[in-house]
């Protein structure tokens, strides 16, 4: 028996949310005629505390529409150095936005308001202005940790005061709620626009929202077509990510529970596990890619993110005989 913890993308639908698939009463959303995805951005839209929100195929895609709703091309775009958009989206801020990323070092994932305000410069023919800063709640590469309230708050108030959008990217953001125990539109109300995934902790096959100002999310419909992303009887989908968010959310501090644990386990086989924040363990090894298979011969399946550094990741699909039979024999 292996324990997949690559990534908490890695669920399958539950029988509860495969019978809310086949149930869904479906149109073609590309006419805004599929009534459960229309009733899936409402529900987004209000739980985020937005105008509206848009159903799109993924994490990657409502990141790559906030960026091309709040820039032109030349422009640079603030987030911290190990975000999502910078390291994983196959280089598309440049590619389809123009933009450039600038990088700055923050603690745990963090982005620093002083780091963000220091990329800020004068109206000088030799810059590109600065029109979007980014956050990532929780931080993937920074261990899954969840950002102070305060901090948010200062990221959203600094864009605003220096004339610039902000966009939160959440993709675990209810992770960050559960952790937190600050309701979702709440944690982002300084943020203009907001992604949230529901194919990662929320345990969705397919599916991600970005939230916003009604006329930011209209831009953004005309994007996602650009993109490909029109996705016709997508009801299907929006009935599985609206079952997720009616019954896997508060599940995701039972991952939270099951995450310490498996950094207690990793611990005690001598793995420098860091105790973790959410659902997210990050340990340092000599030799990553000699220790992941060492790990899958004991049942546990995981990711090298680096050469001295391996990430596991609780989900769904990961209960606690399984874990603990692949941890302790
Ligand atoms: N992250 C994936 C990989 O791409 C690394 C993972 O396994 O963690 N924002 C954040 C913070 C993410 O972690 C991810 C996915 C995305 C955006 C993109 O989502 P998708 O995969 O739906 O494009």
């Amino acid at each position: 028996m292996i324990v997949d913890l690559r990534s908490d993308t890695v669920t399958r639908p539950t029988a509860g949310m495969r019978a809310a698939m086949a149930a869904a009463e479906v149109g073609d959303d590309v006419f805004g005629e599929d009534p459960e995805v229309n009733a899936l951005e409402a529900e987004v839209a209000s739980l985020l505390g937005k105008e509206a929100a848009l159903f799109v195929p993924t994490g990657t895609m409502a990141n790559q529409i906030a960026i091309a709703v709040h820039t032109r091309p030349g422009d640079e775009v603030v987030c911290e150095a190990s975000a999502h958009p910078l390291h994983y989206e196959a280089g598309a801020p440049a590619w389809l936005s123009g933009v450039t990323l600038r990088g700055v070092a923050g603690q745990a994932g963090l982005l620093p308001v002083d780091g963000a305000a220091a990329c800020f410069r004068p109206d000088n023919v030799h810059f590109s202005p600065v029109r979007l800063v980014c956050a990532e709640d929780t931080s993937n590469r920074g261990g899954g940790t969840v950002y102070p309230l305060e901090l948010l708050d200062g990221l959203g108030d600094l864009a605003r005061g220096r004339g610039a959008a902000s966009h939160l990217d959440g993709a675990r953001l209810m992770n960050a709620v559960i952790a937190s125990g600050v309701p979702a539109a709440r944690r982002v109300a300084a943020f203009d626009t907001v992604s949230l995934c529901l194919s990662k902790g929320l345990g969705a096959p397919v599916g991600s929202l970005l939230a916003g100002p009604a006329a930011l999310i209209h831009r953004g419909r005309r994007v996602r077509k650009a993109l490909g992303g029109g996705m016709r009887q997508a009801g299907v989908l929006a009935a599985a990510g609206r079952y997720a968010l009616r019954h896997h959310v508060d599940r995701l501090a039972d991952d939270h529970r099951r995450a310490a644990a498996l950094a207690d386990g990793l611990r005690a086989l001598g793995l420098g596990a860091r105790p973790p924040a959410t659902n997210m363990v990050y340990a340092e090894v000599p030799d990553a890619a000699a220790a992941v298979p060492a790990l899958e011969a004991r049942g546990l399946r995981c990711l090298a993110v680096s050469a001295r550094e391996l990430r596991l990741v609780l989900h769904l699909d990961v209960d606690d005989a399984g874990l603990m039979a692949a941890l302790y024999g």
